[in-house]
């Protein structure tokens, strides 16, 4: 159906972000929560847990470039074309990502400075960042993440592929110590294949590769958890797809009692390299989910936490060790409800419904549910209703403040996209 803006009303005909001026058009949907978290940049603050992990991680990788300083400005061109997505791909829908403009996005992952970072000659690189996807709203849900990224290429013939095998053999005789238990798929499937360019050995040796490194990574990060006794770590491999990588896998490890999904790589497509200007190389990449591994290993509960700047957060976190997070009382929370008719014709998506309130709220709202959905035989017309939990971190929030933030979402709603409160 057709699809109102949500910032149709009142556009500005131009958004300063990071210093720089650009134009607006008919698929802006930056909102102003969005564009002040752009230049916050939390993996690179001394003490925070995302700046600790990244340098754990860097740690474990010494001998590779390390990049954390790209801005988060791409065209969609590199976010998306230049990694083979297809143009109908979801991942491009004014629904699921921010657009500055149609010539303009905030990147939504860290693969899309691969091409830029092998074509200037990096071989073996991590590339830290912010990565921003429009998505709904709980306690592991944020419109802002972050991303590392890894890569490593080996010159495509012989010599490359000796090293190759040199560096399998270095990593399995350091993983034949460990405590570790690992699930592993074929290297190689009908449902996961290698690239036609590739010779099937070749391909195998660079995925075996991928996984030993990162088999080796995931014991650095979650091997010491002392909780799990003389258990070993379990970790497991899982097909799977991206348009960038084939054979593709994610890592999946068993913490406290669940399996967690850390992160998605593969073997790089052919043509990512050579659009890099290196045709000749072949080699791997992933890129993992900094969140959600802080989540697990600073037992952090709430994924906003991350941005808190409530000394009693703040104050608890070090460079030189990852400690855990001891939780301040937790307040009570507010729910309140809308229902409202969407004029005909017009979708609402979910994610602009949690962009309102993102934007209204900030940290405030802990969660957003439909609790509700039909459209009506006769009208045609959608019925949704939604329900808020507001809630602070810091501090008791009154019911006046939560009825305050809610009339102003329902104001937004009624002036962006002409609903009718029922
Ligand atoms: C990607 O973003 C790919 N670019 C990963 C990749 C890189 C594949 C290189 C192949 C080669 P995905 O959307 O699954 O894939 O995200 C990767 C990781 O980011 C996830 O495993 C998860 O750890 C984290 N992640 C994804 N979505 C969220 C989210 N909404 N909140 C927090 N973390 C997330
Ligand atoms: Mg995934």
């Amino acid at each position: 159906g057709r699809r109102l803006s949500a910032l149709a009303h009142g556009r500005p005909s131009s958004l300063e972000l990071l210093g720089n001026r650009y134009p607006t058009d008919s698929v802006t949907n930056l909102t102003p929560a969005i564009i002040a978290k752009l230049p916050l940049r939390l993996h690179t603050r001394p003490s925070h847990p995302l700046n600790t992990l990244r340098t754990l991680i860097e740690s474990h990788y010494p001998d590779f470039a390390h990049l954390s300083s790209l801005s988060p400005l791409v065209s969609p061109y590199k976010n998306f074309d230049e990694l083979s997505f297809p143009q109908d791909h979801p991942g491009r829908a004014v629904t699921d990502s921010y657009y500055v403009n149609k010539d303009l996005m905030l990147r939504t992952h860290t693969s899309a400075h691969e091409v830029e970072v092998f074509r200037r000659g990096e071989d073996k690189w991590l590339l830290t960042a912010d990565v921003y996807r429009r998505d709904e709203i709980d306690g592991s849900h944020y419109p802002v993440f972050h991303q590392m990224e890894g890569a490593r290429i080996f010159s495509a013939d012989a010599a490359g592929m000796k090293e190759v095998e040199e560096d399998n053999a270095r990593l399995r005789h350091h993983l034949a110590q460990a405590n570790i238990v690992i699930e592993d798929v074929p290297h190689i499937s009908v449902s996961n294949p290698n690239q036609e360019t590739h010779d099937p050995l070749h391909s195998e040796l660079v995925a075996q590769n991928l996984k030993l490194s990162l088999n080796s990574l995931m014991l650095t990060l979650f091997g010491g958890a002392s909780e799990r006794g003389s258990a070993p770590l379990r970790v497991r491999w899982i097909e799977a797809y991206f348009p960038f990588t084939s054979p593709s896998f994610e890592v999946e490890v068993f913490f406290r009692g669940k399996w967690l999904e850390i992160l998605g790589s593969g073997v790089v497509r052919q043509a990512t390299l050579d659009t890099a200007n290196v045709p000749n190389k072949m080699g791997w990449a992933f890129g993992l989910g900094l969140e959600r591994i802080a989540m697990i290993l600073y037992s952090i509960p709430d994924i906003r936490l991350f941005w808190s700047t409530d000394e009693r957060f703040i104050s608890q976190f070090t460079d030189r060790e990852i400690t855990t997070f001891q939780p301040y009382s937790k307040y009570p929370s507010c729910f309140k409800d809308v229902s409202f008719w969407t004029p005909q014709g017009v979708t609402l998506h979910e994610n602009d419904f949690c962009d309102v309130v993102r934007d209204v709220a900030g940290d405030l709202v802990e969660d957003v549910k439909q609790i509700d959905s039909f459209i009506h035989p006769k009208t045609n017309r959608t019925s949704l209703c939604y329900r808020v939990n507001y809630r602070s971190m810091d501090r008791s929030m009154s019911n006046e403040e939560a009825n305050e933030m809610q009339l102003q979402v329902v104001s937004r709603l009624q002036e962006q996209f002409g609903v009718e409160i029922r």
